[in-house]
């Protein structure tokens, strides 16, 4: 028998598959195709890989005889149970140090079980996060792979050749341990649930607030796209907003106002509620989408809620949208501050060792998010990789303080035009809460003594023989209660 020439195999010929494939190839590698309706394999072999080297497999056995060792073979289906469908029917298949790769969307805490599971089989798991859709795998998405990091010297060069390329730098690199890569991906779902929300708020603020047109929007949002904002998300916003129906109107005034939405931007909220950490904007975004969807009930109370007076808009035009855009820019260092809290929280409690630099260098380009702005975080994290935030950084600390006149004036503004802005709003409050030494949290606690006997501590420098350093305090605040604290609470 000939001896295996496939550098790597892929199963599930669908869209994201089938391109991948593609550009492996283009760049070099001899890929081995397989897909559970085996019929697919011909027909891909006889049309869009034609004339390429991929290599076609009609078995699970055949796809792992064509393949040099240790054997690379990624999924590329359905999350879920097809994708643990596969593995048990590769494991008997496979030899000590072959890798499985999982490139669909899975959600972390599969990827952690799978990578345990296979490890403790000789057998090593990728659960690699792929962004930017048809696009970006044909011509380079961003990859990013987690799970056992001795599979990782096996698959970089492959990897990092298939990814997109930012000034000579790969938007792929290693991510970290077990399901660190698909959470990774999650994160960057749920920034871009944030980035969507942001930009759909400054072209309501445009359009309903400061009456400006759909071409002017555009026009400015093309502007911005040349400036601190310049991102693939700002520039096809500015393409939507240009797009005429066959009548000449502008075709986003026709879409329904009720947002979609696949769960991984939810499932990024639930992950910040239950590691106790505010990514407040990445919530709103979720919960912005939540209200758009109740459209019937948001009929019924137009009809019978009113809002403020609309005054036309009296100061200088200009300075409002220059106003907006720093906003804008504001909000989202903000939602990338939450979400690198959130990355750094989370490594804490798995014990991940999450290389930040590189996480802000695989969203720079092939993915929804990819920004300029993702060059700034990546040196952050370059010039400190401990970085406790990113507000802690010298340029985004000049960046947010610059930012922050125009950031309350617009908002300011929208509260009194009655435009709903809860992404701008959440960025500014949570801004306003992460500078305050002091927040109102003594009432919360006052209270929970008060009605539950929570107990609470004492600020330091105003102990007393009664209130004592350290300790959890009860006070009788009615004279009617008892003395016994609720010991099963923890403040
Ligand atoms: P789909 O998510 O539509 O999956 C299609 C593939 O899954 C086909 O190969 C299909 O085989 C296979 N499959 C299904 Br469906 N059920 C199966 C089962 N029970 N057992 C075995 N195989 C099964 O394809 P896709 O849109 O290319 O996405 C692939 C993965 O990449 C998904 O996890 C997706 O979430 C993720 N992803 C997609 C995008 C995107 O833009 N589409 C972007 C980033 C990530 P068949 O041909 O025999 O039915």
């Amino acid at each position: 028998m000939a001896a295996p020439t496939g550098d790597i195999g892929l199963i599930g010929l669908a869209v994201m598959g089938q391109n991948l494939i593609l550009n492996m190839n283009d760049k070099g590698f001899n890929v081995v195709a397989f897909n559970r309706t085996v019929e697919k394999v011909d027909r891909f072999l006889a049309n869009e890989a034609k004339g390429t080297n991929v290599q076609g497999a009609h078995s699970l056995e055949e796809l792992v005889s064509k393949l040099k060792k240790p054997r690379k073979i990624v999924l590329l289906v359905q999350a879920g149970p097809a994708v643990d469908a596969f593995i048990s029917k590769l494991e008997p298949l496979l030899e000590q140090g072959d890798i499985i790769i999982d490139g669909g969307n899975s959600h972390y805490p599969d990827s952690i079980r799978r990578t345990k599971e296979l490890e403790a089989k000789g057998l090593l798991f990728i659960g690699s996060g792929v962004s930017g859709g048809e696009e970006g795998a044909r011509h380079g998405p961003s990859l990013m792979p987690g799970g056992s990091p001795a599979a990782w010297p096996a698959i970089k060069e492959i990897f990092q050749k298939t990814a997109a390329q930012v000034d000579g730098e790969p938007c792929c690199d290693w991510v970290g341990e077990t399901g660190a890569g698909h959470y990774v991906k999650m994160v960057h779902n749920g920034i871009e649930y944030g980035d969507m929300q942001l930009i759909a708020e400054a072209y309501d603020i445009l359009k309903r607030g400061l009456g400006v047109s759909e071409d002017e929007i555009a026009d400015i949002f093309n502007k911005w796209n040349k400036g601190v904002l310049d991102s693939f998300l700002i520039e096809i916003t500015a393409n939507i907003l240009k797009f005429k129906d066959d009548d000449g109107e502008p075709l986003v005034n026709k879409i329904l106002d009720k947002a979609g939405q696949k769960g991984t931007g939810k499932w990024t909220a639930i992950n910040a509620l239950d590691a106790g950490m505010p990514v407040t904007l990445i919530g709103e975004a979720v919960f912005a989408r939540c209200l758009s969807a109740i459209k019937d009930e948001r009929i019924r109370a137009s009809k019978v809620i009113a809002g403020p007076q609309k005054e036309p808009f009296r100061g200088d035009k200009q300075q409002f949208i220059d106003d907006l855009e720093q906003a804008l820019y504001a909000s989202k260092i903000i939602s990338y501050t939450q979400g690198f809290m959130l990355m750094r929280e989370t490594a804490r409690d798995l014990k991940w060792n999450l290389n930040y630099a590189g996480i802000a260098q695989m969203w720079r380009g092939g993915c929804i998010i990819k920004s300029v702005f993702l060059g700034d975080i990546t040196s952050a994290y370059h010039k400190k990789p401990e970085l406790e935030s990113l507000l802690f950084d010298d340029f985004f600390n000049k960046a947010v303080h610059k930012a922050q006149p125009g950031w309350r004036r617009v908002i300011a503004q929208a509260v009194l035009w009655g435009i709903p802005t809860p992404a701008f709003s959440t960025a500014l409050a949570f801004f306003d809460g992460y500078r305050s030494e002091v927040v109102p949290a003594n009432i919360l606690q006052a209270q929970r003594d008060y009605f539950g006997a929570h107990t609470f501590r004492v600020l330091p420098g105003k102990e007393n023989e009664k209130l004592k350093t350290g300790e959890d305090i009860h006070i009788n605040w009615t004279g009617r209660g008892g003395n016994v604290s609720a010991s099963t609470y923890v403040a």
